[in-house]
């Protein structure tokens, strides 16, 4: 009997989708200019101001990794290693473009506007860091993994029902890019070509979960593919790929032709947060070590110390006056009243129930005492 012919080759027809995906870079790890076309329009003053923020927000993860073994902290997810795909992105948006962030997102967030007393104070837990000024367009950091997704979809479709030019930019992780949140958000935001720019920052690894392990999908960016908006895929330790391609996808959004999709190629150095995770329980000393030859700052400083616009001393003050400013920031919080059960109760509805009511009564009376 004749052989049956092949009529659909599905190893091609896979390779032909993972081949449309490509990482976007516009710097090496050693800073030299790969792919010129990529190299935003990045003013001197831009350029230096875009470093001051990475080496800021590695000084803010050491310092609170500080505090919060003192006790003087609360929740916190380790930042270091993720500086580009945070503060590179964050610098591509506007004042009035509204950011929906994630547990790990503190930098953009205070970068966006939020006083770092609030930030602190949100880390502890207290409602005074849940309570923001009316012009700071953002919400506090989401712990539900993708539920940001989803309220970032509803955002951007009421930007642009009022025909802003602004976005609404949001983020989540590898492992977020699995919850149903995620699909429905991309989905929603794409049929009606909403106003989003969607990031997944692929650090590797859902708390100890391996990327390999988290979806079949060559990348994450491909997932845009089934939403019917674009996709891409960008070294997420190269600052300057990381802005121009976010600057590039808010124009975009911003001009009302929908959402995009943003896979950041990234790596957490520290644990997934302060709360008992070893990563040395899942992760190789090898693989940190690769990823630390990546180094955003490392890169960066590099292009940048070229280019003569960059030196040591002037790290140095920067190092200095962040370290200054985050304990202005802490005591600032410290002055803030303790937080009493009874405030976060009332802190919860708007009109409240009778059970919340009855709490309410019940720790106001233990409080007065
Ligand atoms: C809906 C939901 N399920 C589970 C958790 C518990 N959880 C917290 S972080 C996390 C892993 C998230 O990993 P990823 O999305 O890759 O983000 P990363 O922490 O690496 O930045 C999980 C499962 C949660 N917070 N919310
Ligand atoms: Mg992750």
């Amino acid at each position: 009997m004749a052989e049956k012919k092949k009529t659909i080759d599905f190893k091609a027809l896979l390779a032909d989708i993972n081949a449309d995906f490509p990482v976007y870079q516009a710097i090496d790890e050693d800073g030299k200019v790969v792919n010129e076309a990529l190299i935003p329009d990045l003013s001197d003053e831009e350029l230096v101001e875009l470093m001051t923020k990475m080496v800021w927000s590695r000084v803010l993860d050491q310092r609170s990794t500080a505090l919060n073994r003192q006790g003087r902290l609360g929740f916190y997810a380790p930042t270091a290693g993720q500086e580009a795909s945070q503060l590179a992105s964050q610098f591509a948006f506007e004042k009035e473009d509204v950011l929906l962030p994630g547990y790990r997102d503190v930098p953009q967030l205070v970068q966006h506007g939020l006083p770092l007393a609030e930030a602190f104070l949100w880390s502890r837990g207290h409602v005074a860091g849940n309570h923001y000024a009316d012009d700071l367009q953002a919400l506090p950091p989401q712990i539900i993994i993708g539920a940001q997704y989803v309220q970032a979809a509803g955002v951007a479709l009421g930007l642009k029902k009022r025909n802003k030019k602004n976005v609404a930019f949001t983020y989540t992780g590898d492992g977020g890019s699995s919850q149903g949140d995620f699909y429905e958000a991309i989905n929603f935001a794409g049929a009606y070509h909403a106003n989003a720019v969607f990031y997944i920052q692929n650090n590797g690894f859902a708390i100890s979960t391996p990327r390999e392990q988290q979806s079949a999908a060559a990348t994450l960016a491909q997932k845009a593919v089934a939403a019917g908006i674009p996709g891409i895929q960008v070294d997420g330790m190269d600052p300057l790929a990381v802005y121009y391609v976010s600057k590039m996808a808010r124009e975009w959004a911003a001009n009302g032709n929908g959402p995009v999709l943003i896979e950041t190629l990234t790596y957490r150095y520290g644990p997934h947060t302060l709360s008992g995770d070893d990563p040395t329980r899942y992760r190789s000393k090898e693989m940190d070590d690769e990823w630390q030859k990546k180094d955003p700052l490392v890169r960066f400083r590099n292009y940048l110390t070229e280019k003569g616009l960059w030196s040591e001393e002037k790290e140095e003050a920067i190092i200095e006056q962040t370290k200054e400013e985050i304990k202005e920031a802490i005591s600032e919080a410290d002055r803030v009243p303790k937080q009493k059960v009874s405030d976060f109760l009332k802190n919860m509805y708007e009109v409240q129930p009778q059970s919340i009511k009855e709490q309410i009564e019940f720790y106001e009376a233990k409080e007065s005492k």
